[in-house]
């Protein structure tokens, strides 16, 4: 058998690490499949991550979730791109981006992220594949995400109404339709009358009127044509390039604690966005995956659902203030609040991450002193031994904290770990020891060299 070959992004990191720094190091070192997945719930800065990891990256894939996600990044000249389905590796022209089997897909949407990518400078020709397996979001479940939570009236989900639930329902329902349904026109309206049928008769509010179908399949014979050069076996693609040793990094959507299995379920979202999903969102082995990084130095959630460490009035105010705390994909501001350690270790025992991106530390630079959230206390004042799987008893959980000094200078310039002023070390430090896992990268601000290799 012939050797393998070397990849370019497996080359260069090699060239990387014979002339290391820190910062060339703990990248060159990173595993053949790496992964940034959320750790709290959501807006972790993994776009950003991933975005600075890309070029050490020959393909960058997202297994789970759709447009939902929304991924802020910006590019050396400091211009801002906001990714919803598109892999933060795309301002990288060598990097190819993999939209696996495990994430759903708004055609339209779709193209009108890859239009405004490339009305931007950024070229996507030949540079993006979809899984054939991927299912497709249409617009009717994004009517059926505002009907059902509108139904909820008072506990609804707070969903980004992009139809990720309905549409994950009709994966699991067995009646979806996927991108390869695409190839087969003549069969394709009847599979999406069954889609309208359903939706039509579950919900009053929905309107199925003449002809809707008609247009739908006319639109939708449009789109298949546009997106057969992206439409590819991605699993094939996938355990291929691992076999030619190339380097792949899985970019995670939403968070552990949005995870439909573990997160604060019924308020999550409807995929596995944890390491599990890594597996049955791309078709690869889980032997082959290697590091995974997750983290934010505090917390925030967009959404309804429990969050024991949130802060209220002033000071949640200012958090979100601080770190612009809205939504990339709605513009919804975040709750915001502290760092909730008995969550995040939670976190870190399913996903068994390797190391921590610790982003936003500058965000906290105003404050005279830090909370972290060390554990729970039930009602009845019974310290929690684990993250509580029931909603009624995590709302209902009192939070023990450690409080320890602020740094109160301005952060953001620096660049090497032994210049953060010494309470920014200590909080640093302090997470690490209690969370068991070290932090590895911190980030001081939005842009991509403000980034602290530790
Ligand atoms: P959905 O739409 O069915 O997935 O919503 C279910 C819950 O999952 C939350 N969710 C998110 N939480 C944080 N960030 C997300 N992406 C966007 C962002 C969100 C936005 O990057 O800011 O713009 O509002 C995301 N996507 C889903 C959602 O809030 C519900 O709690
Ligand atoms: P993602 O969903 O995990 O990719 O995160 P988002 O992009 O939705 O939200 C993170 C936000 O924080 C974005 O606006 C980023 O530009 C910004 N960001 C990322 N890292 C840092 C950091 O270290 N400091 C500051 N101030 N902003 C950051
Ligand atoms: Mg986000």
């Amino acid at each position: 058998r012939l050797p393998a070959p070397v990849s370019a992004a497996a080359a260069a990191a090699a060239t990387a690490s014979a002339r290391a720094g820190p910062a060339e190091d703990r990248v060159s070192a990173l595993s053949q499949v790496a992964g940034v997945l959320g750790s709290q719930w959501g807006d972790e800065g993994k776009g950003k991550l991933v975005d600075v990891l890309a070029p050490r990256f020959d393909i960058v894939a997202r297994c789970q979730g759709g447009a939902n996600a929304g991924h802020t990044i910006y590019n050396s000249e400091g211009k801002k791109f906001a990714l919803h389905l598109v892999p933060s590796g795309i301002l990288h022209e060598g990097t190819l981006c993999v939209v696996g089997n495990g994430a759903v897909i708004h055609v339209p949407g779709f193209f009108e992220e890859i239009d405004g990518l490339e009305s931007n400078g950024v070229s996507c020709d030949g540079r993006i594949l979809v899984s054939d397996r991927a299912h497709l979001l249409f617009d009717l479940h994004q009517v059926v995400d505002g009907l059902r939570e509108a139904e909820l009236e008072n506990s609804f989900i707070g969903t980004t109404k992009r139809g990720i639930g309905p549409c994950y329902s009709s994966k699991v329902t067995r009646n979806g339709l996927r991108v390869c349904d695409l190839r087969n026109m003549d069969t394709f309206g009847d599979k999406l009358d069954v889609l309208f049928k359903d939706a039509a008769s579950r919900f009053q509010g929905f309107e199925y009127r003449k002809n809707m179908l008609k247009q739908e399949v006319e639109r939708y014979k449009r789109f298949a044509e546009r997106l057969e050069p992206f439409i590819a076996d991605t699993v094939h693609v996938l355990n291929e390039s691992i076999q030619q040793k190339k380097k792949i990094l899985v970019e995670g959507g939403q968070a552990t604690m949005l995870d439909i299995d573990f997160g604060t379920y019924p308020f999550v979202t409807s995929s596995s966005p944890s390491a599990g999903g890594i597996c049955t969102g791309l078709g690869i082995a889980p032997r082959v995956i290697g590091d995974l990084i997750g983290v934010k130095a505090y917390t925030s959630r967009v959404g309804s659902g429990p969050f024991p460490t949130e802060l209220f009035g002033e000071e949640g105010d200012r958090l979100r203030k601080a770190g612009m705390e809205f939504g990339t994909t709605t513009g919804r501001p975040r709750r915001c609040g502290w760092l909730d350690i008995v969550a995040l270790k939670y976190c870190c025992q399913i996903n068994g991450f390797s190391s921590l991106n610790l982003t936003k530390l500058d965000v906290l630079s105003d404050l005279p002193e830090i909370k972290v959230g060390v554990s729970y206390n039930t009602t009845d004042g019974q310290k929690l031994q684990s993250f509580p799987g029931d909603l009624d008893t995590l709302e209902q959980v009192q939070v023990n904290y450690e409080v320890l000094p602020g740094w109160q200078s301005d952060i953001s310039s620096v660049r090497s770990y032994n210049e953060l002023p010494q309470a920014a070390r200590l909080y640093v430090e302090r997470i690490e020891e209690l969370v068991g896992v070290p932090v590895h990268y911190i980030g001081v601000g939005p842009g991509r060299d403000a980034l602290i290799y530790k």
